[in-house]
C-alpha cells in the first residue's frame, strides 16, 4: 500500500522537491501552501507523472482555526499519514536587533514556531492512533548558531531543535519517530523572501561558493524517513562543503 507523506509549503524549494522526490518513489501526497495557482500546478504535475494521489490544502500555517478546521477533518482515506513534513517557514528581513521589525519578528514566531506547533498538534492524533509515524522537522543552522542580525529568525529555529527534542520524548510512547534536519545555505526562494523580493541581496548571499539546492536537502528528507522502522535519525545538520558553520564560509 502507498505511504501518505503530508509535507507543508511545498510550493517551492525543499518542500516542492521532496513532494517531487517522494511521488516518484510512489507515496501519496498531502501538500500545503498560501498559492494555490503553485500548490495546484505541483499536484496537476506530479499526479500526471506518477501514479499517485494528492490532495492540495491552501492555507496558511499561521492561522490556527484553519489549520486545526482543515486537518483534523481530513477525509477517511487520508488520515492514516505515514510521514509529517513540518517545512513551511521563513527569514524575514536581516536587521540589527535596534533596527528590527516587530512585524517581522511576529511573522516568524507564528510561523516557524507556532506554525509548526499547530499543524504537529492537528496530525500526530491520527499517528497516536496507529502507533507509528515519523515527523520530520527542518529547523537551520540558524538554530544551532546564532549569527549577527539572525536574531529572531535563530531563535525561531533554536525553537523548532528544542521541540524536536520535546517531541521525540513525549511520542515515544506512541512509536512516532521525530527527526530534525538543519540546513546550511540552499539556493532556494529563502533569501528572496527574507530580502522582501530584492533580487541582488539575495543573490550575493549565494555568491563564491556552491550552496546545496533543494534537491539536495529533499534527498536528506527522503533518506531520513525511508530508514527501516527501528531507525531514527534525530539530528542531522548538512551544510554545502564550503559552509563550515552559520560563521565560516569559504567563498573564491
Ligand atoms: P522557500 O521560500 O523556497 O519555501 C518556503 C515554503 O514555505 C513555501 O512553499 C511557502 O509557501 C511556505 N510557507 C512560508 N510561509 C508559510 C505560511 N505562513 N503558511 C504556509 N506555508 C508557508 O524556502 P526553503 O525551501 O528554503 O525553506 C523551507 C524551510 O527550510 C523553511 O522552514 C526555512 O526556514 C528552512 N531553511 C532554509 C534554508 C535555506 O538556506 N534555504 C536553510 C535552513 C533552513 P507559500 O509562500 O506558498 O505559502
Ligand atoms: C537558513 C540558513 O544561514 O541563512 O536557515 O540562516 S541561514
Amino acid at each position: 500500500m502507498n505511504k501518505i507523506v503530508l509535507i507543508t509549503g511545498a510550493t517551492s524549494g525543499f518542500g516542492k522537491a521532496a513532494a517531487e522526490q517522494f511521488a516518484a518513489l510512489g507515496y501519496h501526497l498531502i501538500i500545503t501552501g498560501r498559492r494555490k495557482d503553485r500548490l495546484d500546478a505541483v499536484s496537476n504535475t506530479l499526479q500526471q507523472q506518477h501514479r499517485i494521489k494528492v490532495l492540495p490544502l491552501c492555507f496558511d500555517v499561521q492561522d490556527r482555526d484553519t489549520v486545526f478546521n482543515t486537518l483534523t477533518q481530513l477525509p477517511d482515506e487520508w488520515q492514516a499519514i505515514d510521514i509529517l513534513i513540518n517545512n513551511a517557514g521563513l527569514a524575514a528581513g536581516r536587521d540589527s536587533f535596534e533596527d528590527a521589525n516587530l512585524d517581522d519578528w511576529e511573522t516568524m514566531i507564528d510561523t516557524n514556531i507556532k506554525g509548526l506547533l499547530y499543524v504537529s498538534k492537528a496530525i500526530t492524533p491520527f499517528m497516536m492512533a496507529r502507533k507509528k509515524g515519523h515527523v520530520i522537522n527542518i529547523g537551520s543552522i540558524a538554530g544551532k548558531e546564532t549569527y549577527e542580525k539572525g536574531n529572531v529568525y535563530c531563535a525561531s529555529k533554536e525553537a523548532v531543535d528544542a521541540i524536536s527534542r520535546a517531541m521525540r520524548i513525549d511520542l515515544l510512547k506512541y512509536g512516532i519517530k521525530v527527526t530534525a534536519i538543519h540546513p546550511g545555505a540552499a539556493e532556494t526562494e529563502f533569501s528572496l523572501v527574507r530580502f522582501k523580493g530584492n533580487e541582488t541581496a539575495a543573490a550575493k548571499i549565494y555568491e563564491g561558493y556552491q550552496p546545496l539546492t533543494a534537491d539536495d536537502v529533499a534527498a536528506i528528507i527522503v533518506y531520513c524517513a525511508q530508514l527501516p522502522a527501528h531507525v531514527c535519525i534525530n539530528d542531522l545538520v548538512v551544510t554545502p562543503t564550503a559552509q563550515a558553520n552559520s560563521f565560516y564560509m569559504y567563498k573564491e
